[in-house]
């Protein structure tokens, strides 16, 4: 066996194992990329919600990525909840270091994630502006939900039109590309999705389906779209990738517990019931 292309987390645990990066790490392994993490926060979570949050000292999450990047490699790096602008500081300088990021080699997805679904906090404003001020500018992708365009930009997105002026607001904090998620347009049949840079519009268009289990749909995009671009695939093409696999992720989605079930990345796999009776 060769080793795999090697994806990095950095982000919070879930420990209902919904989203966060119990999420990005069954996406990464169901994309064929070996995954691995530098944990900022442990939740306490289940699937009605966060009831409470242990944050990991900033400089243990800055080792954590510099012992991986070290030893095993990362072809490619994404955030999830990074929890205080302490611990996002110490991402900015860790990363510097290694190599991931526009400043680097390796490509570098900020994903800035503010709230679980239910509303719960997982950033404070003083983290968001630190987010904007010193993540974005160092990635290769952001990829806000509308609801984190209004945190960063002050910019509510009714329409399609509203998210190309987001878009364009978004770069000017200098990222490569932006994301912007439109799941949360709700009032549209379709989700788009649309990506920029600077330059040129490219859209992504699918149904809206209207599910009650979304748990971890925004971790499992971001992770699609960092195992594609740690594989070799351009932007464009991985976030073509991204779309394609939550959609179906979204719709092998299940119920769990007595609140929101998670998106599953799980049909990409071979029944392993079947497989026994090989
Ligand atoms: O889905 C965003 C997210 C990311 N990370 C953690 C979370 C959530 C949402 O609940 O709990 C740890």
């Amino acid at each position: 066996m060769t080793t795999p292309p090697r994806a990095l987390t950095i982000a919070g645990s879930d420990s209902g194992g919904g989203a966060g990066l119990q999420a990005d790490l069954r996406t990464f392994f169901a994309c064929g990329v070996h995954g691995m993490t530098a944990i900022t926060a442990v939740t306490v979570q289940n699937s009605l919600g966060v009831t409470g949050i242990h944050t990991i000292p900033a400089d243990v999450v800055a080792a954590q990525i510099e012992s991986v990047a070290g030893d095993i490699g990362v072809q490619a790096a994404k955030t999830g909840m990074l929890a205080t602008a302490e611990i996002i500081d110490a991402v900015a300088g860790a990363c510097d270091r290694v190599g991931i990021g526009r400043s680097g080699t390796v490509p570098f997805i900020v994903d800035p994630v503010s709230a679980s679904m239910h509303g719960d906090p997982l950033l404070s404003d003083a983290a968001m502006r630190a987010m904007r001020g010193e993540l974005f500018p160092r990635a290769s992708l952001v990829t806000p939900n509308l609801d984190e365009v209004r945190l960063l930009t002050g910019i509510t997105v009714r329409s399609q039109a509203e998210q190309r002026t987001a878009a364009k607001a978004l770069f000017e904090f200098g990222p490569q590309w932006v994301l912007v998620k439109g799941g949360h347009l709700y009032g549209s049949p379709e989700c788009l999705d649309l990506l920029y840079d600077g330059t040129d519009f490219h859209e992504f268009v699918g149904p809206r389906y209207d599910v009650k289990h979304t748990h971890g749909s925004g971790d499992t995009l971001a992770s699609t779209i960092a195992a594609g671009l740690a594989k070799g695939l351009d932007m464009v093409a991985a976030v073509a990738a991204g779309k394609k696999v939550i959609q179906r992720s979204v719709l092998n989605a299940y119920p769990l517990g007595q609140g929101v079930g998670p998106v599953s990345p799980r049909w990409r796999l071979p029944d392993f019931d079947t497989f026994l009776l090989d």
